[in-house]
């Protein structure tokens, strides 16, 4: 007798803690605590330590798409690629000039061939040298040479 008394009373036990969560879990998905601070007892009352900031993972500042690095490298009288991509924005080409004694640069206009308007330029350098030209340009297709060799180093940077 006793055991199906403890038997059912067991299955109560269950049945009251599901119905519980699913209450929980149905009526506010943020647990809230309340804390209770007695400030007349000096016993150090205990303070809620308050939840550490979550991590957000940090956005390149500045609005508008940011600042975007991209690599060239001028090998052998020719870059290593004739076709560059970046957002609209702040946009920097690091070339790495690696022709030892070769001067290259990288000369970038708006347009799809050089007619267009210039809009940054390196200084013509011998290799081994690395460059940085940081620009600011808004969506478009851009046109990218080296001044000294434009018939073999060349090619498009579209930016969207
Ligand atoms: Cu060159």
């Amino acid at each position: 007798v006793k055991r199906g008394i403890l038997v059912v009373a067991l299955v109560v036990f269950a049945g009251l803690l599901a119905s519980a969560c699913g209450e929980t879990n149905n009526a506010d998905p943020t647990p809230v605590q309340t804390w209770k601070i007695t400030p007349a007892s000096g016993d150090g009352a205990r303070t809620p330590t308050p939840a550490p900031a979550e991590e957000t993972p940090t956005q390149p500042s500045g609005g508008g798409g940011g600042e975007t690095v991209l690599q060239l490298v001028g090998l052998n009288t020719l870059f290593d690629t004739d076709e560059l991509e970046a957002p609209a924005g702040t946009i920097t080409i690091e070339f790495d000039n690696r022709d030892g004694g070769i001067v290259h640069n990288v000369h970038v206009f708006e347009g799809e061939d050089a007619n267009g308007e210039s809009v940054g330029a390196t200084e013509l350098e011998a290799g081994p040298i690395q460059q940085t030209l940081t620009l600011e340009l808004e969506p478009g297709t851009y046109f990218y040479q080296c001044d000294a060799h434009p018939a073999t180093m060349s090619g498009i940077l579209t930016v969207t």
